[in-house]
């Protein structure tokens, strides 16, 4: 067994632990029964004729029901691990990584981009969000226990919360291509105290926020979208976890993947009352991923975060913000005139 560095990481060893005790458990009793039968019921004599036994219904029941109660226990167990593990953590940080072939790119919060490294804070719960450039990659850090499909066209999320200061395998686990075996890189746990100065270190960041409204500008998206509904393009403010009404009648909560491919398809959920056809040109091809990850960041900072966690309204507000923080000197200028 590997080193266990997250805070899931014993519990599914004790899942796996027990997987394999009863597998051996139950091999072990096999085998020595058959030994047993083998030996007692051997056929003693040219003519002997065996008893034929038409069946057993008390043991054909319990050899129905054991494995069935076992392996029922052990589903159980391991899809209340699985909900737990999917489940992200409300004050979660998250961190945009993308796959490629064959390499991965992870963004921090402060927006600093790393190259096949992840640093993460000790203790902290960290929320990935991934999607792939190319074809379909897998995240996979043994030491976290933890594995996740990256696909391209849509985000996937990895949480975990790092318990252990050190550096960790990083591994593709989905073939990808000629060059997948290379594609290894580290996940760096560290203490919070050492992850702030490696921060520090790493400057000249601006945040994805900032980023994605120098983007927004160059491409023009703000002669359509403004801050009242006065342009050609609904007002983006306030709009992200939204409910959002479709032309075509379907109700579609705004998120990361549904803002995505707002911009890259917009004719396929044309917002009501703007069409159809939409108006909207469309940026597939000329947009990439890495822009893409920053204007949803962009679209976010303006407000209009989750109602939807149900945990009391006050448990939800410093996530939000907590999040919101990097976003430095652009984004409040723009949150300013909210109406
Ligand atoms: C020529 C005007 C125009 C430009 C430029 C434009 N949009 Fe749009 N956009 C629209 C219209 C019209 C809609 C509503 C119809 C639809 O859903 O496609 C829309 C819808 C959207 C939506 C969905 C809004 C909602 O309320 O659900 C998002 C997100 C969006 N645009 C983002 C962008 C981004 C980012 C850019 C720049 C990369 C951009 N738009 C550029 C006109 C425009
Ligand atoms: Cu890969």
């Amino acid at each position: 067994m590997g080193e266990q560095a997250s805070s899931i990481a014993g519990q599914i060893d004790i899942l796996f632990w027990f997987m394999t005790l009863a597998s051996a458990v139950i091999t072990g009793g096999i085998a020595l029964a058959l030994l047993f039968f083998s030996i007692r019921y051997r056929r003693r004599s040219e003519n002997e004729v065996p008893v034929q036994t038409e069946g057993a219904l008390k043991l054909e029941l319990t050899w129905t029901f054991i494995p069935l109660i076992l392996s029922a226990f052990i589903f159980l167990w391991a899809a209340l691990l699985f909900v737990r593990m999917s489940r992200p953590e409300p004050n979660a940080m998250e961190i945009y990584v993308t796959g490629r072939q064959w390499m991965w790119k992870a963004q921090q919060p402060s927006g600093q981009w790393e190259n096949n490294e992840l640093h993460v804070p000790v203790g902290q719960p960290v929320q990935l969000n991934m999607t792939s450039i190319d074809v379909i990659h897998d995240f996979y850090i043994p030491a976290f226990r933890q594995k996740q499909d990256v696909l391209p066209g849509r985000y996937t999320t990895l949480a975990f919360t790092a318990t252990k200061a050190g550096t960790y395998n990083l591994f593709c686990a989905e073939y990808c291509g000629t060059q997948h075996s290379r594609m290894v890189g580290s996940v760096t746990a560290m203490e919070p105290r050492d992850y702030q100065a490696w921060l520090q270190g790493e400057n000249n960041a601006e945040s994805p926020a900032a980023r994605g409204l120098r983007h927004f500008e160059s491409y023009g998206c703000d002669t359509c979208h403004r801050q009242d509904n006065g342009g050609v393009g609904p007002t983006l403010v306030g709009l992200y976890g939204q409910q959002e009404q479709l032309a075509d009648g379907r109700t579609v909560t705004v998120d990361d993947s549904y803002i995505r491919e707002s911009i890259l398809n917009p004719q396929k959920q044309v917002v009501q009352g703007y069409g159809p056809p939409s108006r909207m040109p469309t940026y597939a091809g000329r947009v990439n991923e890495t822009e893409l990850i920053d204007l949803i960041a962009y679209i976010r900072s303006l407000g209009g975060q989750q109602q939807e966690q149900g945990g009391g309204g006050d448990d939800s507000l410093p996530g939000a913000g907590a999040e919101e923080t990097p976003g430095t000197g652009p984004n409040s200028s723009t949150d300013g005139p909210k109406p």
